[in-house]
Formats: C-alpha cells, sequence, structure tokens
C-alpha cells in the first residue's frame, strides 16, 4: 500500500486512502459509483455488490505488480478469456484497468472488449496490435487511440478509458494520452457483454495478466485517474 506523501491534497487523498483501506480493501470507490470491479484475485467475482461475477475460460491466478501471488489472472494467448456475462452500456462511464504483457505475438492481441450495433453508448475496448502498439475505443466505432510507443513486455501498465457526454479521454499511467469526440454505434455484430483477454468470438487472444477493472458510472477526472493508477490497491 502506499500513501500519497507530499503536500496537502496529497494527505488529504492520503486519509482518504487509509478510509477506504479498513475492511475490504476496495480502494478509492469515493471516485465515483462503481458498476462492477473485478479484483481478479485468482477469481472473476464482481466485488462491488452489484453481482456481474465472471466466468473463467483457462485464465490462471499469478503475480500482480506487487508480486504478490495469485492477486492477477493470466491469460494464456491461446484460448483464455473471462466472460463478464455484462453489458456496460451507460454514459459517462469509467472503464479502468491494469495489464502486462507476457509477450508480442506479430498478430493483434485483445486485452478487453464490449462491442455490439446494439450499445446505445458505444463499443470500448483495449488491444495491442500485431506492430505492438496500444489501440483503444472508448464508446463507438468511429474514433479511436493509437499508442506512439511499443508496448513493453513484463511490464504493468494502467489504462483507463473516459467517456463524457460529448469526449472520450484515454489515460495511460495517469495520463491523458488522447482525447476524441464520443460516437455510438460498434461493429455488426451482436454480442455486447465485456470480455476479458480475447474479443468477442472469442479470438485475438492475449498473452499476459490484467489486473483490477473498474467500470464506473462516472466520467473521472484527470486527477482521479491518477488517484487510481497512484493508489489503487493490487
Ligand atoms: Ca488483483
Amino acid at each position: 500500500m502506499q500513501i500519497p506523501g507530499a503536500g496537502r491534497a496529497g494527505a488529504a487523498a492520503g486519509a482518504l486512502w487509509l478510509l477506504a483501506a479498513c475492511g475490504e480493501p476496495t480502494g478509492p470507490g469515493e471516485l465515483g459509483p462503481l458498476a462492477a470491479h473485478y479484483t481478479l484475485d485468482g477469481h472473476a467475482r464482481d466485488v462491488s455488490g452489484n453481482g456481474h461475477d465472471g466466468t473463467v475460460f483457462g485464465a490462471e491466478p499469478t503475480t500482480d505488480r506487487s508480486g504478490r501471488p495469485g492477486r492477477a489472472c493470466a491469460f494464456d494467448g491461446v484460448d483464455d478469456f473471462i466472460d463478464t456475462g455484462t453489458t456496460f452500456d451507460f454514459a459517462p462511464r469509467t472503464v479502468a484497468f491494469w495489464f502486462r504483457l507476457r509477450e508480442h505475438l506479430g498478430r493483434y492481441q485483445r486485452i478487453l472488449v464490449q462491442n455490439s450495433h446494439l450499445l446505445e453508448y458505444g463499443a470500448f475496448g483495449v488491444g495491442i496490435t500485431a506492430d505492438s502498439l496500444l489501440e483503444g475505443r472508448a464508446g463507438g466505432n468511429g474514433t479511436f487511440f493509437i499508442g506512439e510507443a511499443k508496448v513493453v513486455a513484463d511490464r504493468w501498465y494502467h489504462m483507463a478509458l473516459v467517456r463524457n457526454d460529448s469526449l472520450e479521454i484515454y489515460f495511460v499511467d495517469g495520463q491523458v494520452v488522447d482525447t476524441s469526440m464520443a460516437s455510438s454505434g460498434g461493429s455488426i455484430w451482436d454480442r455486447t457483454v465485456l470480455i476479458l483477454g480475447a474479443t468477442r468470438i472469442p479470438d485475438r487472444f492475449f498473452a499476459g495478466a490484467i489486473d483490477d477493472v473498474r467500470i464506473y458510472e462516472a466520467a473521472l477526472t484527470a486527477d482521479q485517474v491518477e488517484l487510481l493508477y497512484r493508489n489503487s490497491p493490487t
């Protein structure tokens, strides 16, 4: 557990964090209403209390970014995925999570996705392209983010997709990396639920680990996303 050290704002955030850490460490849930929270501590249960438990297909427990065993989920890049069974079709919305690429495979790897033409507030998803660039969308098919730097294997990244009434905002490691106008719609497909570690069919399997997936029914601010990046438990 890390506590922000410097300044009054940091002290206040630390106090909030201490409060949150008492009892079940759900982290900075004060940031907004959680629609779902997958701690992925060796399982796919939704700890938000909303009952959106996922179903695990082959993904296995692995170490989290603090080196604690069994506190994240590993996907083999062959056939592992987690089906949340749930559509998170609302705005404003924030989807935040950690991931660690195991290896580059020379093809697209899907980290998570919710995609369908039936979605009122658009598809969202993140993956790694065949060229090892981070790719994502926070709502719809018309706009998406592509990173400039290659994703480094065996490194944990924090990613947040924020969609408010008019914008889609992309964060990597707590910093804004792109912003675009919000769009709607998605693919021609009619499968809507959120899938972790693969795309909707499923295919394009992810070779790596995922941790602490949170879906908020709110558009987190830049400060809140940074707080999540710096202080969320593993
Ligand atoms: Ca975890």
